[in-house]
């Protein structure tokens, strides 16, 4: 597997996204890569987490991120085989009748699988702060890096019901972008990869945080792994070239 070919398989692209369902692809992810969201077979799975349930303690205590992650990211991995399975049945016995719902909630289930893929590994236990290539991205897109911390915050805090605060890259103007997405799969920008995702659905955070979702979000900037946001960036660029 050359470096070009891994880099293209290895990133999760934003709302186009396109999962070959081949064994290369799921090799090739193996290698170091990002993000890994189907086994040889094709079939969406939950990975292991990258570190144990209180790794994020004090700022995501563990038994929230236990139950996020075994209930809320694995349910909706289960849900996308299901969603998948279903259009196949539909497709095989020529009976159409039910592929827009089950259309639909892939749409919804696969986007949580990326979302939550990207949000583990988003998030470490040291403090870190945007450098090099992102910072100046950073700078050039929101002026600084307060002021983009500031923005995300903001339009994370604000998402109306369930959804998440996203940094994203846009390919089409090779600039950074904030979505305010909803749901899972709202409200996005065709094109955008996902740098950094912050999960404002109550079970995110409701055990600790109570309905304070402002805390929370304001909480996870002492989480923040900005080495992970920097190698997704760098992957974008490199992918849009
Ligand atoms: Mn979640």
């Amino acid at each position: 597997m050359d470096r070009k070919k891994f880099i293209q398989n290895s990133l999760i692209i934003g709302g186009a996204t396109l999962l070959p369902a081949n064994s290369l692809f799921a090799a090739s992810i193996n290698e170091g890569g990002i993000d890994k969201l189907i086994d040889d077979k094709g079939d969406f799975v939950l990975q292991k987490l990258p570190y144990a349930d209180n790794f994020l303690e004090p700022y995501m205590d563990a038994e929230t991120l236990n139950l996020h992650y075994t209930f809320h990211h694995g349910g909706a991995v289960k849900a996308a085989n299901k969603d998948l399975q279903q259009i196949k049945d539909a497709l095989n016995s020529n009976n159409l009748d039910t592929v827009d719902f089950w259309t639909k909630k892939l749409s919804f289930h696969l986007s949580s699988h990326v979302l939550h893929s990207i949000f583990w590994t988003n998030l470490s236990n040291k403090r870190s702060q945007p450098t090099g290539e992102l910072l100046k991205r950073i700078e050039k897109s929101f002026g600084t890096y307060d002021k983009l911390k500031a923005y995300i915050a903001e339009t994370s805090k604000n998402v109306d019901g369930n959804g998440w605060g996203i940094l994203g890259y846009q390919q089409y103007s090779d600039s950074l972008t904030i979505l305010q997405c909803e749901n899972h799969e709202k409200m996005i920008q065709w094109g955008v990869v996902p740098l950094l995702v912050i999960d404002v659905w109550e079970h995110a955070y409701y055990l600790k945080y109570k309905n304070k979702r402002a805390d929370f979000v304001d909480a996870l900037f002492n989480i923040i792994n900005w080495d992970n946001v920097s190698q997704r960036l760098d992957i974008a660029l490199r992918l849009n070239k």
